[in-house]
Parts: C-alpha cells; sequence; structure tokens
C-alpha cells in the first residue's frame, strides 16, 4: 500500500525566501493571507493586500500562526489507542499502519450496515466538497457540520423568508447608516474585512445599536446600546414591528412589490406594544419607539443583522425571523448601506469551477438524523449534528458504526460531552483528523494529524459575493512532523477499499487543474495572488423587478407554506423564558479577539493573552450572595458544576453569568490550557438535544446556574 509522504505543491522545497499567497486556518472565517517563507520556515504572516477590502491587516489568532506551527504539543504522528476510550493509551503508528487499521474497520462496519453506517462531521466551508466526495464514494449520505451550534437558526430562517440560505444576501457594512447588532460582537467575534468594515462606517458617522446581555468591545464602539434581559430580544423585535406598523414607519412601494403577508403580520404583533415589551426586556418603551424611529429615518441604508450564532434560545429562530421582516418592511435590498445579494460566476453568465462531488455516485439513503425524510423543514446539506447522537445510541433509524471527526471538536462544540461519549460508544470507529489534540481526538480510536493551513494545500474555493472569486490555499513549507494533508489522507483510505474513483488524482495540483478546467482562469495566477475577481464589474440586481427571492411566489413570504406544512407557526407567540429564583443565572457565553473556540487555547502565544477564564456576574448581585472580585466560585446547573474565578462588574445584566468559551480542556498533553478555567459545554447538562425545533439550533443560552463561593 501506498505510505509515501504526499507530494509536496510545487515550489515549497526552493531555498531561499519566498512570499506565498494564501489563506489562513486559525478560525474559520479563513481571510487571505500572506506568507513570508525563509529557507523552509515561515518568518512573517500578515493579510493578502491582493485583496482590498483585507489588506494587510491580519488579527492576533491570525499572528499566532506562527506559535502553532513551530508548537511541539501537537499530534507528531499517527496514534492508535491501546487502552479503554479516552485513557490517553496511544501507540506510534506509520501512515500506512494507521490507514490499513481504519480501513480494514470501515470494511467490516460498510459489511454490517452499508455505506450508510459511515458519518463525517466537518467545520463547514468552502472546502468540504473533498470531504463530501469521500462520504459519497463509501455510498454514506451521511455528511455533518458544526452548524446546528453555530448559523442553523439564522440560515433556516432566510430560508424561511426568502428561500435563500442566510449567506445568499450580504451586508454592505461599509456603507451602511443604521446598523442593528443583536449580540453580533462584530470586534471581539471577528473577521478582520467585516470589522475594518464596520470601523470605517462608525468613522463615517454611521450609527450602530448594539442589543448584548453584557457591554462588549462592539458596544462601546456603538451608538446605542442596551443592556437587555436574557433570552428576550424576540419581544423586542415584535414591539419594533409593531411600531413600524403603526405608524407607517414602512417602505409601502418595496412592501407592496416584494412582501406578502402583512395582514397577517399586522394583527399578529397588535398586542405585542413597546409598553409590554418594556415589562420583558428591561429596555423603556420610550427608547424602543425613538430607536426604531430614528433606524426608520436612514433606510434602507439600514441593516438589521440577523444574527450569525445569535443568542441560543428557543425562540432565537424568531429572532433572526423578525430582524429580516423589519429588513423587509424598510426596503433594505439590493442597495447601498443595506443588504445585497451575494453574486456567484452564474450571476455573471460565467462557468463556476468544477466540484469533486460530481465525479461520485449520489447517495440513494435517508439521513441518519431524519433529516429530509422525518424533518423536511430542515436544509438537508450538513444535517443537525446534535440529532446524530441518539440515532447513534439507539440505532433508529438504522446503525451508524464509523464516524469521522474532521476539523470538528464535537465534545467542545456541542453540549454534555458525557452525553455525546456515551453514544460514541457505540461505534465501532472513532477517528479524529486535527492538528490538535482536540477533546474529541482524545477520545477517538485512531488521531490522524493534519499537516497545518501553513503546511498543505487545499481545494481551490470559490467565493460569492458583489464579485464572486476564487481563493487558493498554497502550500508554504513542508509538513515538520509527521502530518499529512486531507486531500491524500481521504484518498489514501479510498484506495485501500478500491472507492478512490472520484478522488483518484495523484498530486493537489492535479486536482486545481480540474477544479479550474473551463473557467479561464491560470493556476499560476491564482497562485501568485491568492485571490481572484471573476467580474470587473459588480451588478445590482433591480429593485423594481428582478430581486430573485426564492419562494414559491419570488417575494419575502411572511407566512412561509414550509413552517406551515410542519405544523409550525411562522409568527409564533412570545414565550417569557423561564423564570429564575434569586441566585439563578442564565449561563451565556462568547469570545475574545484573541481565542478561536477550544482551539487556540493552548497556543503558545495566545495562552499568554488569556490563560483562564472568568465567570462574569453582575456586582450588585454578587453583593448580595457575598461574592467578591477575583473570588473562586462554584457554578453548578442540574447535573454539572465547575470551579473557576469570578470577575465582578456592572457593565452584565443582574440575570446572566457570562463565560468565554473553549477552557477547561482535559487532554493532559495540551500542558498550557489543562484543566486551566471553566468549559460552559460540560454546564449544559442534559441539553445535547434541546433545539429549536424551527430553526434546529441548539439551545445554548438556555442552561440556569448558581453561583456560589467554593
Ligand atoms: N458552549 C458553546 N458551544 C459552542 C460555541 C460556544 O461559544 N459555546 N460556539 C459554537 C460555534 S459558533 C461554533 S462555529 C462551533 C465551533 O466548533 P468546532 O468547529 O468544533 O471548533 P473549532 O475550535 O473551530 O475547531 C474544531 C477543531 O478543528 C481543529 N483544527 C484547526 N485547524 C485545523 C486544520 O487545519 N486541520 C484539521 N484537520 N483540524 C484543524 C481544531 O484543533 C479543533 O480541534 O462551536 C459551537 N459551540
Ligand atoms: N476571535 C474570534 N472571532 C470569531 C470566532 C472565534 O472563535 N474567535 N468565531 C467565529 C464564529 S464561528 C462565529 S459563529 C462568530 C460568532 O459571533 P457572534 O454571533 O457575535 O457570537 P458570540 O461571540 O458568541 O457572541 C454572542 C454574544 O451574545 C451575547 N448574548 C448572550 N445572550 C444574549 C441574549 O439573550 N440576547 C442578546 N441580544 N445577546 C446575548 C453574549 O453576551 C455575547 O456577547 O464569531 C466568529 N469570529
Ligand atoms: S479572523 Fe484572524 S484567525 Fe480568523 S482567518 Fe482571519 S486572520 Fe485568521
Ligand atoms: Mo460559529
Amino acid at each position: 500500500m501506498d505510505g509515501k509522504k504526499a507530494p509536496n505543491v510545487s515550489g515549497v522545497d526552493s531555498p531561499g525566501r519566498r512570499t506565498v499567497s494564501s489563506i489562513c486556518g486559525m478560525c474559520a472565517v479563513r481571510c487571505p493571507i500572506q506568507v513570508e517563507v525563509e529557507d523552509g520556515r515561515v518568518v512573517w504572516i500578515q493579510g493578502n493586500p491582493n485583496d482590498k477590502g483585507m489588506g494587510t491587516s491580519l488579527c492576533a489568532k491570525g499572528a499566532a500562526g506562527i506559535a502553532l506551527e513551530y508548537d511541539d504539543e501537537r499530534p507528531q504522528y499517527p496514534l492508535i489507542r491501546t487502552g479503554p476510550r479516552g485513557s490517553g493509551q496511544w501507540r506510534r503508528a506509520s501512515w500506512d499502519e494507521a490507514l490499513d487499521y481504519i480501513a480494514d474497520k470501515l470494511k467490516d462496519v460498510i459489511g454490517k450496515y452499508g455505506g450508510k453506517g459511515v458519518a463525517l462531521s466537518d467545520r463547514g466551508g468552502p472546502f468540504n466538497d473533498l470531504h463530501k466526495t469521500f462520504l459519497k464514494s463509501l455510498g454514506s449520505p451521511n455528511y455533518f457540520n458544526h452548524d446546528c451550534t453555530c448559523g442553523r437558526n439564522t440560515h433556516h430562517a432566510a430560508k424561511s423568508l426568502f428561500g435563500m440560505g442566510r449567506k445568499d444576501w450580504g451586508m454592505d457594512i461599509k456603507n451602511t447608516k443604521h446598523l442593528v447588532l443583536f449580540g453580533r460582537n462584530m470586534i471581539e467575534s471577528l473577521q478582520v474585512k467585516e470589522a475594518k468594515d464596520f470601523i470605517a462606517a462608525m468613522s463615517k458617522g454611521a450609527k450602530c445599536t448594539y442589543i448584548d446581555v453584557r457591554a462588549t468591545l462592539t458596544a462601546s464602539k456603538a451608538s446605542r446600546f442596551w443592556m437587555i434581559r436574557p433570552n428576550t430580544e424576540y419581544a423586542l423585535n415584535l414591539a419594533w414591528i409593531h411600531v413600524v406598523l403603526a405608524e407607517n414607519l414602512y417602505d409601502a412601494d418595496f412592501v407592496s412589490k416584494w412582501v406578502v403577508g402583512l395582514d397577517e403580520l399586522e394583527s399578529f404583533v397588535q398586542e405585542y406594544t413597546p409598553e409590554w415589551a418594556e415589562k420583558v426586556t428591561g429596555v423603556p418603551a420610550e427608547e424602543i419607539k425613538a430607536a426604531i424611529r430614528e433606524i426608520a429615518a436612514d433606510a434602507p441604508q439600514v441593516i438589521f443583522h440577523a444574527g450569525w450564532m445569535t443568542a441560543r434560545h428557543r425562540q432565537s429562530f424568531h429572532v433572526s425571523r423578525t430582524s429580516h421582516i423589519l429588513n423587509a418592511l424598510m426596503g433594505n435590498f439590493e442597495v447601498s448601506g443595506g443588504l445585497i445579494a451575494a453574486k456567484g460566476p452564474g450571476d455573471y453568465d460565467l462557468p463556476g469551477i468544477n466540484k469533486l462531488e460530481d465525479r461520485a455516485p449520489k447517495a440513494e439513503d435517508p439521513r441518519v438524523d431524519g433529516v429530509g425524510t422525518k424533518f423536511k423543514h430542515f436544509d438537508s446539506g450538513p444535517g443537525l449534528f446534535h440529532l446524530f447522537f441518539p440515532a447513534l445510541e439507539s440505532g433508529d433509524p438504522y446503525q451508524v458504526g464509523a464516524y469521522f471527526a474532521y476539523r470538528h471538536d464535537p465534545l467542545t462544540s456541542l453540549p454534555d460531552p458525557d452525553a455525546m461519549q456515551k453514544a460514541m460508544d457505540k461505534l465501532d470507529l472513532l477517528v479524529s483528523i486535527d492538528v490538535n489534540y482536540s477533546e474529541t481526538a482524545w477520545y477517538a480510536d485512531v488521531i490522524l494529524p493534519e499537516a497545518t493551513y501553513l503546511e498543505r494545500g487545499s481545494l481551490v474555493a470559490q467565493k460569492k459575493g458583489g464579485k464572486p472569486s476564487l481563493q487558493v490555499r498554497d502550500q508554504c513549507i513542508a509538513p515538520r512532523l509527521d502530518a499529512r494533508p486531507a486531500w491524500w489522507i481521504f484518498r489514501e483510505i479510498l484506495r485501500r477499499l478500491d472507492k478512490s474513483e472520484a478522488l483518484e488524482f495523484e498530486t493537489l495540483e492535479d486536482i486545481w487543474r480540474y477544479q479550474l478546467e473551463g473557467t479561464g482562469v491560470s493556476l499560476d495566477e491564482l497562485r501568485e495572488k491568492g485571490v481572484i475577481g471573476l467580474a470587473d464589474k459588480a451588478i445590482m440586481r433591480d429593485r423594481d423587478s428582478g430581486l430573485g427571492f426564492k419562494t414559491g411566489s419570488g417575494k419575502v413570504e411572511i407566512i412561509s407554506p414550509v413552517l406551515t406544512e410542519a405544523g409550525l407557526p411562522s409568527l409564533a407567540p412570545f414565550h417569557e423564558p423561564p423564570a429564575k429564583k434569586p441566585g439563578q443565572f442564565s449561563l451565556v457565553f462568547g469570545r475574545v479577539g484573541w481565542l478561536a473556540h477550544g482551539q487556540s487555547t493552548n497556543n503558545p502565544l495566545l495562552n499568554e493573552l488569556m490563560p483562564e477564564n472568568a465567570l462574569w456576574i453582575n456586582d450588585k448581585v454578587a453583593a448580595e450572595l457575598g461574592i467578591s472580585d477575583g473570588d473562586t466560585i462554584k457554578v453548578a446547573s442540574d447535573g454539572a458544576e465547575a470551579v473557576g474565578k469570578v470577575k465582578l462588574t456592572e457593565f452584565i445584566h443582574p440575570e446572566a453569568a457570562f463565560m468565554v468559551h473553549g477552557f477547561g480542556r482535559t487532554v493532559p498533553l495540551q500542558t498550557r490550557a489543562y484543566k486551566k478555567g471553566m468549559a460552559d459545554q460540560r454546564l449544559m447538562k442534559g441539553m445535547l438535544t434541546s433545539y429549536d425545533p424551527a430553526g434546529g439550533g441548539n439551545t445554548l443560552t438556555e442552561t440556569v446556574v448558581t453561583v456560589t463561593k467554593a
């Protein structure tokens, strides 16, 4: 069997100093970068100025890519488990050995359960054509990604109104006059280009209304900040719609052309007055009214941000939905400073890149999570990963025997790792392909170390936007440890099963050439620049005749036939979050600008910036509980507890407790992060399958905790 090294991309081994255009891999935003390499070592990383919006900027995580590269506290070669799962007992294996081991197990699993008995989850994004092709080659429909914990509610909200996905309407933040953000912490939970656009807009005099349960850095840049009661911002949107309709603040012309269901909306919001919303949210009724009048005066150069991950409760789908309804009422579509349709090559009559997936047969079996069959209102693409676990445990509708976690760490990123591990114990094979020792890797049967993003190339990525573009991640240096790129790993597994036809390419450059064939784009030019725009001038759709909504009516549908058919209301009555007793808090979480989830808490540079997290609670409430700043506290939920430090501040709502996600790591080989700080996901006991029935997203902000001095 072929265990030799994966071929390097041409040019990698040349001596001297070179600049490589590539794509950052320190978080899932994947910004375009330029990497300086000197005699095979990465010496400098900056943004790629060939992308004008990016320029040479980079965030702290992106700059810490060099620290990841030269850190030895990551898997150095393939590992096969020798003790019980999670025991940390491993033996070093060669690539041949590890891949043979996986292939043998897969043969058994496929023999017992068919190709559908294999599942894979990843981190979504522009390279997933590769692993989808891997699964299809095995005959499995069970591709999952992280999105049930991220953008799914927002995605399904957009689908239900526009028939289009959450990314099909981009935001022209740079030119907006008013941006409304519901906990979208643009400055800390950042994408470099977007953060720059936000700052540019604010310096030009744009306004921003920022609504969060705590003051973030974004709140500090906003022109209006409301500290709202946790999980109640749906009430605020309902009251805003009430005022917009009562005071005729909407664009009647746009609405008559492009919106259906206004009468139903009008009667539905009758009862949701600003005075009612004041009692629910804590925001004064007069301020609610003044704000929406101010915002409407700037329409359509206005954006109600429908959220990226959003506060995650049972009604956050409806927060997203009503934000977009406000966009529709104000006519903020296909207009500078509002929402602009993301266009692909097809919009410009250009051919797109060729997909690897098209080379593999369609998987005919239904998905194991019931998405597309039992749950027809959810988009079947990446399914709903939290529903994988009950299916795995029960064998209903069928048994899955092998699972690959590729660039995904569910034991960190979904609630209640104990519940997931219990379900994983049904697997005959659990493989993690990672660059770090993730929590999931530590529980796996085999760890395959992927070459880092600096040590590998990835597929050509096609991006939609005002103008569509192609981007490429080029290999900067040869792998420093015994690691391999994903395209090679998946091909090698398939070869061992005689199923490699769709991925049968000798080199990554052959894959790139296949992807680019017929596009007219030269591979050399793409590699040189890293980013190539496919059109010179952005086209705008016609606001009178062609906005391109993909619903049955071609318009924004306030009442969604898809939801109705699923027995779900399109306009859902507001439900009060469960009442809390004194001393109880809603556990919420978020990010800081210099860490990405759990994957960077052990990075040598980033760990220095934040070695552990602390629980934020309101200073006045803390005084009543006898807790002082910096105390060691015990945070307890129903069934789990964590011990850590407390940070007292007036800048958090009295009913909320907040911590930065990604801490409380349990892998001893990550010595810097080991047992430092608290893990929010472990406190979310029993919440693995608690989700919004319309949006599909996990209800990550519904855990109630108590806080006491430890
Ligand atoms: N409690 C709680 N849960 C959450 C969140 C939260 O804030 N709190 N956030 C949610 C959100 S928005 C998201 S997007 C998810 C994210 O959840 P995940 O996608 O699981 O998290 P990441 O840390 O982005 O990365 C996953 C894994 O990819 C690995 N990785 C990084 N680079 C590479 C690479 O180049 N190759 C390979 N093979 N692996 C790589 C990392 O080491 C890490 O183990 O978590 C969600 N879950
Ligand atoms: N530095 C950094 N940047 C990142 C990432 C990263 O890991 N690190 N990850 C990227 C990813 S995958 C994502 S999905 C995005 C996520 O970006 P965001 O969607 O901005 O999500 P979070 O950072 O989780 O911030 C959530 C905010 O919601 C607030 N909140 C909690 N409950 C409520 C509530 O009931 N109502 C309101 N209005 N607010 C509430 C929290 O206090 C927190 O400030 O960030 C992206 N950017
Ligand atoms: S936001 Fe930072 S870490 Fe994420 S891809 Fe961009 S530069 Fe890299
Ligand atoms: Mo996310």
